[in-house]
């Protein structure tokens, strides 16, 4: 080592006669202009710099680099642009190296393709995955990527944005070599010192041969434009990927860059990349808490009382992250089902090859079975997942104020019913919250945390603890019937019960919702999810529905003739021979004409556009009520709910993103225009009201401290 020179978010050390350049922008290197602009000056310093016979780039802390700053796109673009930094290093006389640790992810792996040599350390995870936020890799990545690896492994790369091992980059052809050192600098320098001994000069990813053979590319390039039209439902930049990979191929390297710095404006400028960066950003700041935060309790040791579906989904999430568990159930039958459910989902995975028989039989040894509450009087948390009653939720709550130990996070999972009654059940309710989970709770991401009313700040902090275990995304929600997402999950699927008695069929209704992005229509959800479950619901609330209020009875009639869904054969489609795609039900469409014939509605015509607008103005005004109210702490969070929890597309942003991208006014007159109609339903919520006649937006509401 002789001298030190710092540049800022890009400082520079020299080795002997090897120039370190560390990427220094906290937290995970994204390349900010700050970090172009220095990246550019030291190469160019380099170059310049007799001293220098090489030059090494590795990021400081854990990661190389993740990409792109993502909070710069959609803002006037700085330079010097990613691309001509990449191509600047590519350019180099002078040999440039990369040693990728932690993330070297997007534009952080194209620099490093862009350097001549690529050295990778273990557990470092390497990805394009600009797909996930509606772009491509628009800094060479479509064009170098093929020339290193060849065109089929880069568009799986691109177009599925999953990470690699070191390990599989290395088989792919993506990085030279693997260093069992743990320290990049170490291993980075090791690398260069044994390149520099052999004489290795400039190696340019522009002039590797992995597209030597068009044809085949070209085939494997057809191939996934096929699969890409077939599978994406909508998304705008697979195809672009596509198609710049297919420059690569066709084109000279300059002109193919030239190719894909178009398609990457393309993307840029879309309204999927704004609402997939939304998503990203919306994601990442649930946990995020306004005041000092409070610290968790101790999470160690995990109880569930219930070993039905959710119970047991539940379960196997917590033994997924490692926990013991400990899972009580009112006799030793109902045991033995809930410990079947367990190895069940265990004995798929194995057939599936995602685990190993080791991981099956360590998953399985971390799990006790009890039909005696007291086995649950070491447990630090405690979730219930019993039938869905007020009186027997409050039952199990008063049995577990006497077996839990002092300070034991005592949780429902309850979906609808209020948590503060259920805590009024125990001495402690200050220990007591919602973990609202999702089916299949092993899978699904989201996890609702109801606070009630005397939860206290270490008891939610809990919550938000074994949701960052479970990895799962936890929201912040208040008591109400519902929380945040099955509360305005009613209201629009009422709309679309209306809509279906005033004349649209229920296919008509889910070929719309799907149209619009959904992978199901919300009544494909309801055969799926079971009928049962919605019509108890429909039956407790019944006493205290409002009379004024519309009630569509179609539902309810199919439920009496035992229809409830897939699980049945039959719901609002048919399921033949356990069929899980459903058919149109010509039976199904006689009742909706009966009823219709009973309400005295004379059936009317409803287009894709007028059913989607419909249903979202319904969830967008509840949306905005739950706001208001305080159930959901910011719009934000809503988005982050129906993106994790209900298959709302993505890139569209989540319901509130997308209000605001159509326009709140817009949203308003649909309301208000609805109103004339049927006033009592479609009430605008007063926020709404506000927002738009002041002209502001969701976005607005945002906050994150
Ligand atoms: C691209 O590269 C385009 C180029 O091809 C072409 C350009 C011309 N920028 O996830 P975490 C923040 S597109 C800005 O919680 P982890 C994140 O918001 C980019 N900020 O940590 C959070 O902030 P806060 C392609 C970023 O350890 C903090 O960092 N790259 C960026 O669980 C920690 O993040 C990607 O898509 C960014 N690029 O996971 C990679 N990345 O603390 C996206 C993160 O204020 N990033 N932040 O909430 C990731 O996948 C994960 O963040 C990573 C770390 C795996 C790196």
């Amino acid at each position: 080592m002789t001298d030190s020179a710092s540049t800022g978010a890009a400082s520079t050390r020299r080795y002997d006669d090897i120039l370190v350049v560390t990427i220094d922008h906290p937290p995970v290197n994204a390349l900010s202009a700050a970090v172009r602009g220095d990246l550019a000056r030291v190469i160019r310093e380099a170059q310049a710099d007799p001293q220098v016979r090489a030059v090494l780039l590795m990021g400081a802390g854990k990661n190389f680099i993740a990409g792109a700053d993502i909070r710069e796109f959609g803002k006037p673009p700085q330079a010097p642009i990613l691309p001509e930094v990449c191509n600047q290093i590519e350019a180099s006389a002078k040999p440039v190296v990369a040693v990728l640790h932690g993330a070297a992810l997007g534009g952080g792996l194209e620099i490093a393709m862009a350097a001549h040599y690529r050295v990778a350390l273990e557990g470092a995870k390497l990805g394009l995955p600009e797909v996930n936020l509606g772009l491509l890799p628009g800094a060479g990545g479509t064009q170098r990527a093929p020339r290193l690896m060849g065109a089929q492994a880069s568009l799986d790369l691109m177009l599925t944005g999953k990470h690699l091992s070191a390990r599989a980059a290395l088989e792919a052809g993506l990085v030279d070599t693997l260093s069992s050192d743990a320290d990049p600098l170490d291993a980075g320098l090791a690398y260069t010192r044994q390149l520099l001994a052999v004489g290795a000069g400039p190696r340019r990813s522009r002039d590797a041969g992995a597209l030597a053979d068009k044809t085949v590319a070209l085939a494997q390039v057809e191939a996934a434009a096929e699969r890409v039209a077939a599978t994406t439902r909508g998304l705008y930049s697979p195809a672009k990927i596509v198609e710049a990979v297919r420059a690569a191929i066709e084109q000279p390297f300059d002109e193919g860059l030239r190719t894909e710095r178009a398609l990457f404006l393309q993307c840029l400028d879309s309204p999927q990349r704004a609402g997939l960066i939304h998503a990203f950003f919306a994601e990442r700041d649930t946990a995020k808490m306004p005041g000092q935060p409070a610290r968790p309790r101790r999470l160690e040791r995990l109880g569930i009382v219930g070993g039905g579906t959710m119970g047991a989904g539940i379960a196997v999430a917590a033994l997924d992250a490692g926990f013991p568990v400990t899972m009580v159930e009112q006799d030793d039958a109902a045991l033995e089902r809930g410990r079947a459910r367990v190895a069940q989902v265990y004995d798929l995975l194995l057939k599936k090859g995602r685990l190993t028989p080791q991981e099956r039989e360590s998953r399985l040894a971390r799990f006790t079975g009890a039909t005696d509450y007291g086995a649950l009087d070491d447990a630090d948390l405690i979730i219930e997942a019993v039938f869905e009653d007020m009186a027997v939720k409050q039952a199990v709550f008063a049995q577990l104020d006497r077996v839990a130990k002092p300070g034991a996070v005592l949780a429902t999972n309850t979906s609808y019913l209020d948590v503060d009654h259920i805590a009024a059940a125990t001495r402690g309710p200050a220990d007591v919250l919602g973990l609202h989970f999702f089916s299949p709770a092993n899978i699904m991401k989201l996890l609702e945390v109801v606070v009630g009313e005397h939860t206290a700040a270490d008891t939610v902090a809990t919550g938000f603890e074994l949701a960052r275990r479970l990895r799962k995304i936890p929201v912040r929600a208040g008591v109400c019937d519902g929380f945040i997402g099955n509360r305005i999950l009613a209201v629009h699927r009422q709309a679309a019960d209306m809509m279906m008695e005033d004349g649209a069929s229920p296919y008509e209704i889910d070929a719309a919702v799907r149209a619009f992005g959904y992978p199901m229509g919300p009544y494909q959800m309801a055969d799926l999810a079971g009928g049962d479950i919605g019509w108890a619901t429909r039956k407790r609330r019944a006493p205290t529905r409002d009379p004024a209020q519309r009630y569509v009875q179609i539902p309810d009639r199919l439920c009496e003739r035992g229809w409830f869904g897939q699980k049945t054969g039959r719901g609002f489609y048919l399921y033949p021979d356990g069929a899980r795609q459903g058919e149109q039900d010509p039976e199904v469409l006689a009742i909706i004409a009966a009823e219709r014939a009973r309400a005295r509605v004379t059936p009317r015509s409803f287009t894709p556009e007028d059913i989607q607008r419909r249903y979202l103005a319904a969830m967008i005004n509840e949306a905005a009520n739950v706001l208001l109210q305080g159930i959901a702490q910011r719009p934000s969070d809503i988005d982050v709910v129906f993106l994790a929890g209900y298959g709302f597309p993505r890139h569209r942003g989540g319901p509130m993103h997308y209000a605001d991208s159509v326009g709140l006014d817009r949203v308003l007159a649909d309301i208000r225009g609805y109103a004339q109609e049927d006033p009592a339903f479609w009430k605008p919520s007063p926020l709404l009201v506000q927002l738009a006649e002041s002209g502001r937006n969701f976005a607005s509401l945002n906050q994150t401290a």
